[in-house]
């Protein structure tokens, strides 16, 4: 895997979007710039989860941009996605690698050192440092890193890295500047007035950054 995919990571979060459907949301952010794309649905039926699986990938393919589920074996299976996510009590990694194969992306949620430690003996593909900061988007997080954990976690790791958590056109610079491989933001992207603009405001603050 190439990590400049990991750039700038769109998470798509439904009752976030402000009534829009995650197809106009994901459309406008790849306009915007983003260079990859987590589908993250908590509440949808496995069927309609795996038809807007298969919606974006249409949508996406095209672009060379990724489509990534969240938690999802059988999803990002159902839909030939790019690839999944899991956190630690989503399906152990060894079991994802194993119904995905090599082709496939894995990406794994790292909530503390001792999982990073972990991570680093698995041949995931990135971790998810998470989170780096508090956000009012997900309420089960563990205590967030901030600036001075991620910068270690950075240098801890053995794979490339993306910063999640209150990532926005403020705090995304300094993630950058730090080392981190990209930025996965929810928020700021989806509950944006325009999700392009905002996209490529964050665009601009990578670019500037790194
Ligand atoms: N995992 C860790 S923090 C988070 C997820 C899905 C939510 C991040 O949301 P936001 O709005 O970008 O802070
Ligand atoms: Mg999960």
């Amino acid at each position: 895997m190439n990590k400049d995919i990991l750039k700038l990571y769109l998470v798509t979060d439904r009752p976030l979007s402000l009534g829009r459907d995650i197809e106009q949301i994901v459309r406008e952010a790849v306009e915007g710039g983003v260079t990859i794309v987590q589908l993250r649905e908590k509440e949808c039926s496995t069927g309609e989860f795996v038809a807007l699986a298969r919606r974006l990938k249409a949508l996406l393919a095209p672009l060379g941009v990724p489509l990534i589920i969240n938690d999802r074996v059988d999803v990002a299976l159902a839909a030939d996605a790019d690839g999944v996510h899991i956190g630690q009590s989503d399906m152990p990694y060894k079991d994802a690698r194993r119904l995905l194969g090599y082709d496939k992306i894995i990406g794994l949620s790292v909530e503390n050192f001792e999982d990073l430690e972990r991570a680093n003996a698995m041949d995931v593909d990135y971790i998810g440092i998470s989170p780096v900061y508090g956000t009012p988007t997900k309420s089960d997080t563990a205590e967030p890193f901030g600036l001075e954990g991620l910068h270690k976690a950075v240098a801890m790791s053995a794979h490339p890295t993306v910063a999640i958590g209150g990532m926005n056109a403020q705090t995304i610079g300094e993630v950058i500047a730090a080392g981190a491989d990209g930025v996965a933001v929810v928020s700021a992207i989806c509950s944006a007035p325009s999700p392009r603009e905002a996209t490529k405001e964050l665009w601009n603050v990578i670019k500037n950054n790194e």
